[in-house]
């Protein structure tokens, strides 16, 4: 399978297509009833992007700092439901990519509009980082940035669109990354957002 991006990864094009009513559908059922917010971090800045969670864990920031939570602090009830069609996408995508035994108990839902990015990070709030993360984008394109295991390396840019997933696992599981400022657009399907599907296993 590809690893353009190097050891780990892998990149399925337009891998989602077949079901995108479906995982649209679902989304805006979890958005439903736990809402999209837009979270501040532990120093104190609003999020660009506007968050929401579903499955058994959802990841949080505020000013304690950035944790899973099984419930939702806005609505003090557990995360949506893991909707059946992001489960079989997700296993799917990660079989793919050679990783038959993943099964996520957290989806982070992530919301860019115009102008919203995410800076260079790590994900490192998960208990094994043996597990790969599985990403879906939807909607309007993006510049996702890919960096090394420090902050400073250089970074490579990838272009990500509606449907593709992209697959981060072993040596690129903590390398740095974010995605550049969205630009304005509109998509025939999601109109003028970018959503990320994110699929961990926290616990
Ligand atoms: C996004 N979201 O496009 C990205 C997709 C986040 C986040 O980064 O934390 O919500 S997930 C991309 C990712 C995950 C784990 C490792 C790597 C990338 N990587 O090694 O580059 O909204
Ligand atoms: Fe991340």
């Amino acid at each position: 399978l590809n690893d353009d991006f190097g050891p780990g990864t892998a990149v399925l094009r337009g891998y989602a297509r077949d079901r995108e009513a479906a995982i649209m559908d679902a989304l805006f059922a979890v958005a439903a009833k736990s809402h999209f917010r837009h979270m501040v971090t532990p120093g104190g800045f609003r999020m660009s992007v506007a968050m929401t969670n579903c499955g058994s864990f959802g990841w949080v920031t505020d000013r304690k700092g950035y944790r899973y939570t099984a419930v939702d602090p806005e609505t003090n009830g557990i995360w949506p439901a893991m909707p059946e069609v992001f489960m079989d996408l997700a296993r799917e995508a990660a079989t793919m990519a050679g990783y038959p035994n993943f099964v996520p108990d957290a989806c982070l839902i992530n919301r860019y509009e115009p102008g919203a990015r995410l800076s260079l990070h790590q994900d490192k709030n998960e208990k094994d980082f043996d597990e790969p993360i599985v990403s879906v984008s939807l909607g309007l394109p993006a510049v996702f940035l890919f960096g090394g295991m420090e902050r400073s390396d250089k970074t490579t840019q990838i272009p990500v669109g509606h449907c593709d997933i992209l697959v981060w696992g072993g040596p690129a599981r903590l390398r740095y990354h974010g995605v550049n400022p969205l630009k304005e657009g509109s998509h025939p399907i999601v109109g003028g957002f970018r959503f990320n599907l994110t699929f961990r296993k926290a616990a």
